[in-house]
């Protein structure tokens, strides 16, 4: 059998912890390479005092990798970035191989069906959410954390669009912590989904489905909740007595200061789909797309903030049930 050693490329520090059963959490790169701004950005006051591992004056895409590893290590675990670095898999990013990534020009967003052919290929990437996951249970990495999922989006009954993101997950042992998913998929839907695949579905103190950058919909009930990070444990390892071989989604809501309002996002989202649709945008470049148009518009940097605050929570509660693990 190929261990997973001579697929992946595993920092020594990363592959100790890993091996001593100490805390990490995967990080995903999609978000680095085609989730944010590429350019550096002006903050608000409120998001420095927030995010006070911030660095003023760097790539936002880049920054906020690094404050997500460095929230990591804040929290008691080893923060391992997954991308794909000249057909390297790797698990865990050298400070030189994150500014590599975030300076590509034209980086691939690659998905499960991708990773063979980016190996052979020899290019570089982020991993979306569904390639980090699959990657992250390969190294034997049990908590991951990153911002909104992918999933079943509007128009998926023309469109057959659906996130290889909630697939991955129905097959790999990994403790997902998300801020839901993102408002501008067709979130019924998806919470259907999640149910059909056997993904159990955990509100972090909530009972609702929190909405990326926007609040919890109140009429959308999650199945479960937890309070702590330590139940959230308790809840995988229960999990996977029962199935060791799926994963599971905790779902914490963007941090009320800088949760978006949801009309105003759904009127910036409205323009965007209707663009997409003129332009022909589909597919695996249709999130990307979205997510630019929205951190474009006059909300954009709110949002953008919001979404690198919510990224931080995220990093952090991985990080502790990464613990409890
Ligand atoms: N969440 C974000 N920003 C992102 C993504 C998620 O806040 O850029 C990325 C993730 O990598 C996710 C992907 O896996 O978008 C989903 O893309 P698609 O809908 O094509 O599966
Ligand atoms: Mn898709």
């Amino acid at each position: 059998m190929v261990q997973p050693s001579q697929t992946l490329n595993i920092t020594s520090e990363v592959a100790d912890a890993i091996a001593q059963g100490r805390p990490v959490v995967a990080l995903e790169s999609t978000v680095v390479t085609h989730g944010l701004p590429r350019e550096a950005r002006e903050m608000s006051a409120r998001f420095h005092e927030t995010v006070p591992e911030w660095q003023r004056g760097v790539p936002a895409h880049l920054a906020a990798a690094r404050a997500m590893e460095s929230v990591v290590r804040a929290s008691g675990a080893v923060p391992a970035t997954i991308a794909v670095i000249d057909g390297s898999i790797c698990v865990g990013l050298s400070a030189e191989g994150l500014e590599r990534l975030a300076s590509e020009a034209e980086p691939k967003k690659l998905s499960v069906r991708d990773l063979g052919v980016s190996v052979a290929k020899r290019q570089t990437g982020g991993t979306t959410v569904a390639a980090t996951t699959v990657i992250a249970s390969r190294a034997g990495i049990r908590a991951f954390a990153t911002g909104g999922i992918g999933g079943v989006h509007r128009g998926w009954n023309c469109s057959m669009d659906m996130s290889a993101d909630l697939f991955a997950l129905a097959r790999s042992p990994v403790v997902v912590v998300c801020a839901g998913a993102k408002i501008l998929l067709d979130l019924p839907a998806t919470l259907e989904m999640l149910e059909t695949l056997g993904i159990p579905t955990i509100g972090f103190q909530t009972e609702f489905l929190p909405r990326f950058t926007v609040a919890p919909d109140r009429s959308l009930r999650l199945q479960h909740k937890a309070e702590s990070a330590a139940e959230v444990a308790c809840i995988a390892h229960a999990h996977w007595q029962v199935q060791p071989t799926s994963g599971m989604l905790v779902m914490q809501p963007c941090p009320e200061a800088f949760a978006v309002d949801a009309e105003s996002t759904e009127r910036h989202l409205a323009r965007a789909l209707k663009q997409a649709s003129a332009e022909s945008v589909r597919g695996a470049a249709l999130t990307p797309f979205l997510l630019a148009r929205l951190a474009d518009c006059e909300d954009g940097p709110k949002m953008v903030e919001a979404n690198l605050a919510l990224l931080k929570s995220n990093a952090r509660l991985a990080a502790q049930i990464a613990a409890s693990l």
